[in-house]
């Protein structure tokens, strides 16, 4: 490994050991471990293509991947080889891994499950491509100033992306606008603008690298590069006009989690890599397939969300406009290749294009979709519409266009039965199926817990990363002093690597033996880290007034981002960073309570943060989490939960024991009776000293005592609407904290508890979770076996 990282350095970097950079080793360093999925790369695909087998197509806006060097290296079994090569060259491995920039293409859960997907389909060895966009900008970079969020664009590909291939030869025309003739029976559409979109393929390789897959990312550029008559002329604008305008469709990704722009750049973005995705799997089953009709039997096209929702309409565009098919069978054959999951029932994110809008940028797709209506429509009179009210409704479409449309949680999936799906359920009462979200233990365990996992290893065996459900093995020990012992020297271990660095990083000092409570997450009011912070005013307020009580030291910690333009969310991020301010500086909790809220929370950040939590904050309003996966990963790292039940947090409570997880607060059916009573907000208000005194004093400028009015606004929403309820819960939810306090004053009891989590959620791995959409939703199986062996 050493002389290829040493070739690497010179002929792929042209640089000399005697000059190279950190920037330069880990370069030399990615490239070789690059090499090393190459064969195994080759070898998957050869054997996908001489069995002929069905493959899984990915769709998604979203990749959120972060860093990669560690991943890799750990997936091919190569972290010692490349850690030993590293100290030989003289080189500091630990500082070339944190060189790498976190690849933030995605938001959130959404991005970040499709990333555990990838890895989940590589490890089962299913032949898979993931499709999406390669953003220039991913997620904006967050800074705070004066407690402000100020957002700074991200800027990933400045450096060289090390992981993936470029292929100028995979580019497909995608085209927009213009009008429709129609002509003897058939339709051609002119259109008014064409672009190109380029592949970049990054390999995805499974653990033990006995399979990998393809995460193609697709980048718009202009059909003719430069307009050299224009330059000739001296108008240098105008000579890079189409340029500019081709790339802006892959330039940055939308930083709402989720809320619906209704801008046209997104729409274009969401066909641009829609339409690209299609061709390219369009062309890899006619070169050797004959029949576009047994399409069903070899592709199964997965909807991450209603972005890539437009894949219905542009198949059957191409079915009928090009292979000539008839438009009642089109529509058939397409909805047999693809599936939809819903994300959210947030009605603020459900997408809905202004019918002009759609028309204008996709002139023929809204023939389709008129066409999908009125078939609809014959079949099922009275379904709900698709179009409606001068809008074109992608839930809808995509329901009606798969044949499978998944929730992704228990809960979730009947509140979509219930709610948003309840009439097209009533007319399609098989189509709806459960899912529940998973997380990759080779990533969310094996890799940002090394303490944890050599201590499980070296209980069960090293087979768990691939068969989560071992962890069962660790049962038994929650009897055992000697292990829970360990296991709690694991969690301090990493509790002090925090420590250090939140020190380093925040100036904040932390103690190690302090509860370590954390919520990272989007920032959004329905996740109530507002509900948190009036907490922990009204814990600092008990703690001040009697400080000698024999507290529980916490230290509250948040992470997170606000979409930039989510006022009320961006003040919450204030508030919490004011509060910090006051509560940090009191000299008479100052060993009893601490806030730390680190900027620019992403993966990388998620990776040292959740194996050193105590406590894992997951208290949504109950109905409006889909499932979380955070949740999951602060589980199975050994935190215990204070949580709604909301999403998967019901099923991670089943599986944990009830008397391992601190629950509180309205259920999902309580919510909705709670809402029908105008007033409710005041009324519980009323009904909490606590809670008001909390109220007053951020009304009365406590924490801004510069800008004393700063939260009349906020503070006056928790009063007269508090949508969200965190009035109803806040009682609840504070005395289940001092349950929290009580139970963590005895080590013993709450290790126990903690490693009930860890041994009981091993059903979340997201292996379970693929292996579920393959049996019931796509109707595929592992390709790994005799035929690849041979091969190999
Ligand atoms: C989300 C949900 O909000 C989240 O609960 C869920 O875990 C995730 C993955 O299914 O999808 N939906 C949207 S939109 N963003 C999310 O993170």
């Amino acid at each position: 490994m050493k002389d290829e990282i040493l070739a690497h350095l010179r002929y792929s970097l042209g640089k000399d050991a005697g000059h190279a950079s950190v920037y330069d080793w880990r370069m030399a360093l990615s490239l070789s471990l690059r090499d090393r999925m190459v064969d195994p790369w080759f070898r998957s695909t050869q054997a996908s293509y001489e069995k002929r087998v069905k493959r899984v197509y990915y769709l998604s806006m979203e990749f959120l991947i972060g860093r990669l060097v560690e991943d890799i290296a750990a997936n091919l079994g190569l972290v010692d080889e490349a850690r030993a090569a590293m100290a030989d060259l003289g080189q500091d491995y630990d500082l070339l891994v944190k060189d790498e920039p976190d690849a933030a293409l995605g938001n959130g859960g959404l991005g970040r499950l499709a990333a555990c997907f990838m890895d989940s389909l590589a490890t089962l060895g299913i032949p898979a491509m993931g499709y999406g966009i390669r953003y220039e900008h991913g997620l904006f970079e967050q800074d705070f100033v004066e407690g402000k969020q100020v957002e700074k664009a991200e800027t990933w590909l400045a450096q060289r992306h090390a992981w993936e291939f470029e292929r100028p030869e995979v580019s497909y025309q995608i085209n927009f606008g213009g009008h429709v003739q129609h002509q003897d029976g058939k339709a051609k559409w002119h259109p008014h603008e064409t672009v190109l979109a380029t592949a970049y393929d990054t390999p995805v390789i499974g653990w033990q690298g006995k399979w990998a897959n393809t995460l193609r990312l697709w980048s718009a550029r202009p059909q003719t590069e430069f307009d050299l008559a224009s330059f000739n002329r001296g108008d240098y604008l105008a000579a890079s006009r189409s340029e500019a305008l081709a790339r802006t469709i892959s330039r940055v990704l939308y930083p709402d989690d989720t809320t619906e722009t209704g801008k046209e750049l997104r729409l274009k973005q969401e066909y641009f890599f829609t339409a690209a995705s299609l061709q390219d799997l369009l062309r890899r089953f006619l070169s050797d397939h004959d029949n576009i009709r047994d399409l069903p039997e070899f592709a199964a096209i997965q909807l991450n969300d209603t972005h890539p929702a437009i894949a219905g309409p542009e198949l059957i565009r191409i079915l009928v406009d090009r292979h000539g098919l008839g438009m009642v069978e089109s529509i058939e054959l397409a909805r047999r290749c693809l599936g939809y999951t819903n994300h959210t029932l947030l009605p603020e994110a459900l997408e809905r294009w202004p019918e002009w809008l759609l028309g204008r940028v996709l002139p023929r797709h809204l023939e389709i979709i008129r066409a999908i209506e009125d078939s609809q429509q014959g079949q099922h009179p009275g379904s709900p519409r698709i179009l409606d009210h001068g809008n074109v409704n992608m839930g809808e479409l995509a329901f009606i266009m798969a044949h499978k449309v998944n929730g992704v949680s228990a809960l979730h999936t009947d509140l979509v039965k219930s709610t948003v799906f309840a009439d097209l359920h009533r007319i399609h009462p098989t189509r709806i199926v459960n899912q529940t979200n998973g997380i990759t233990p080779r990533r969310w365990l094996h890799g940002c817990n090394p303490a944890l996992s050599t201590l499980i290893t070296r209980e069960i065996g090293d087979a768990w990363p691939a068969d989560l459900d071992q962890l069962r093995g660790l049962r038994s020990l929650a009897g055992d002093k000697g292990f829970l012992t360990e296991f709690r020297a694991a969690k301090r271990t990493n509790k002090e690597r925090l420590s250090n660095w939140v020190s380093e990083h925040c100036g904040v000092a932390i103690d190690p033996d302090a509860m370590f409570d954390i919520q990272i997450k989007r920032i959004h009011e329905y996740k109530r880290q507002h509900m948190n912070i009036l907490e922990t005013i009204a814990l600092w307020n008990d703690m001040h007034a009697n400080p000698t009580a024999g507290w529980t030291p916490r230290v509250k910690i948040f992470g997170g981002k606000a979409a930039p333009g989510y006022h009320v969310a961006k003040e919450i991020i204030h508030l919490i960073n004011d509060v910090a301010r006051v509560i940090n500086t009191d000299p008479v909790t100052r060993d009893l309570l601490k806030i730390v809220y680190p900027p620019n929370y992403n993966v990388t950040m998620a990776e040292m943060l959740i194996p050193a939590a105590d406590l894992s904050e997951q208290i949504s309003t109950a109905g409006k989490e889909a499932s979380g996966t955070g949740n999951m990963k602060f589980a199975l790292n050994g935190a215990l939960t204070i949580g709604t039940l909301d999403g998967a947090n019901v099923e991670i409570r089943e599986h944990v024991g009830a008397e391992n997880f601190f629950l509180f607060g309205l259920t999902a059916e309580e919510v909705v009776e709670r809402r029908k009573h105008p007033g409710y907000a005041r009324a519980a208000i009323e009904q909490s000293p606590r809670l008001q005194k909390v109220l007053a004093q951020i009304a009365e400028g406590r924490f801004a005592p510069q800008d004393p009015g700063r939260y009349h606004g906020l503070v006056g929403n928790l009063w007269d609407h508090d949508h969200f309820l965190v009035s109803c819960d806040f009682d609840s939810y504070f005395d289940t904290q001092r349950r929290a306090d009580e139970a963590f004053k005895n080590p013993a009891t709450w290790s126990a508890m903690a490693l009930h989590n860890t041994a009981n959620v091993g059903w979340f791995s997201s292996d379970r979770t693929v292996q579920g959409y393959a049996r019931d939703i796509w109707h595929v199986r592992s390709a790994l076996g005799a035929t690849l062996e041979q091969s190999a």
